[in-house]
């Protein structure tokens, strides 16, 4: 049987987006950090990097969608972090944004890897944002690497 399947490489042209939130950049920014590092160390050029800032997890599916739909990247990773309080705020917030980033990956076809944190408290997010339980942010990145390997492998 055939298996085909993306590497963990970088493809010299490969451009990603990092769209990532403002909100709780405590997190975020532990996130962005550990996607750029992942990619770097993958050898993905700085040149080929772009980081895009929103207000909030809400807002990451239209600027997903534009970078993707302007041509921006050949991959995007979506960072936010998304901390349950005292309401139900957080419920329409992480389903908003969940349901848009994906809508977006299937609208433009650009590969949109979710890194954004659904969590109950802030340990749970400090845990998954360089500590204990990784960081996934830089899960994120790895996913966005082997989505282009892959699509460029789907590409004839
Ligand atoms: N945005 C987040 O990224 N994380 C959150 O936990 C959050 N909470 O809980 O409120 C949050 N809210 C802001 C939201 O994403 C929008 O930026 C805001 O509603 C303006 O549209």
């Amino acid at each position: 049987m055939q298996v085909i399947e993306g590497q963990l490489v970088a493809l010299q042209d490969a451009r990603f987006a990092l769209v990532a939130a403002r909100f709780n950049d405590l997190i975020v920014d532990r996130l962005i950090g550990g996607a750029a590092d992942a990619l770097r160390r993958h050898g993905v050029p700085e040149e080929n990097m772009e980081l895009v800032r929103v207000p909030g997890s809400f807002e990451l599916p239209l600027a997903v969608q534009r970078v993707a739909d302007a041509g921006r990247a050949d991959a995007i990773v979506a960072l936010g972090t998304v901390i349950r309080g005292g309401t139900d705020h957080y419920e329409y917030v992480a389903s908003e944004c969940t349901k848009g980033v994906a809508q977006a990956m299937m609208a433009s076809g650009v590969p949109v890897a979710y890194g954004v944190l659904t969590v109950e408290t802030v340990e749970q997010a400090i845990e998954r944002a360089g500590t204990k339980a990784g960081n996934k942010g830089a899960e994120a990145a790895l996913s966005a690497l082997e989505m282009v390997d892959l699509m460029r492998q789907l590409e004839a």
